[in-house]
């Protein structure tokens, strides 16, 4: 099956999960990026189900409208009951990499506010050690070529993400050519560079359930 095909059947999958948390009440975290699209499209079978969604991206929050769901400020939504958000790597530990759509930090907070993250992907992403997919940094401008400098140290190539400004005004650092032996260890240590703003590893925080579209099928995995 096309790779579209397999987005649109996790985005279903991903409707069916949570179908029965849902209430008036109800505000769920979205992510960013093309199988979130699908799951968008899929979501607007539930409105009226619940009460509106945050949004991780202003392309989110777009598409959200778009269909007729409420988008609400963070700040008033609170503790989230689930978010669900694509990623371009997923491993073993349910630790990922996300930011491949600049939406890294956005999708970091959102994530936090949720009890529950359900990752929704194609089998593509799922991988055994992370770093195959190019690691994006979130950095203030003026810090770009101080924590590029940094990032060689740590044996990465990094390289400047031309043109990208994130919805926080801040540049992307995408990190090459190194697989990632200790994911946690590492986001912790990009997070202590001044001018990182956030990282693409979400390892202290992965993801609670996985909905991976297959050839055979969409296969429900937990940690
Ligand atoms: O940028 C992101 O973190 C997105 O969630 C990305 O990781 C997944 O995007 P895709 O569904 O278009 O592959």
């Amino acid at each position: 099956q096309d790779q579209s095909k397999l987005k649109q059947a996790v985005a279903q999958a991903a409707v069916e999960e949570i179908r029965s948390d849902l209430a008036r009440d109800t505000i769920l975290g979205v992510g960013s990026g093309s199988t979130v699209n699908c799951f968008i499209e899929a979501l607007a079978a539930l409105r009226g189900d619940f009460a509106g969604a945050v949004a991780s991206s202003t392309e989110t929050e777009r598409r959200l409208k778009a269909i007729g769901i409420e988008v609400f400020d963070l700040n008033q939504a609170g503790t989230l009951s689930v978010y669900v958000d694509g990623a371009d790597e997923i491993d073993g530990d349910f630790a990922m990499i996300k930011g491949g759509g600049a939406a890294l930090t956005r999708e970091k907070i959102v994530a936090a506010c949720a009890r529950r993250f359900v990752c929704i992907a194609d089998g593509s992403k799922h991988v055994r050690q992370l770093g195959g997919f190019p690691l994006p940094i979130e950095v203030i401008p003026m810090a770009r070529s101080h924590v590029a400098r940094e990032m060689v140290k740590l044996g990465f190539s990094p390289v400047y993400r031309q043109g990208v400004v994130t919805d926080n005004g801040n540049q992307i650092i995408d990190l090459y050519d190194q697989l990632i032996d200790d994911a946690r260890d590492l986001e912790t240590r990009i997070n202590q560079i001044a001018g990182v703003v956030s990282n693409g590893l979400f390892a202290h925080r992965g993801a609670d359930l996985l909905l991976l579209g297959t050839a055979e099928g969409v296969q429900r995995l937990t940690p």
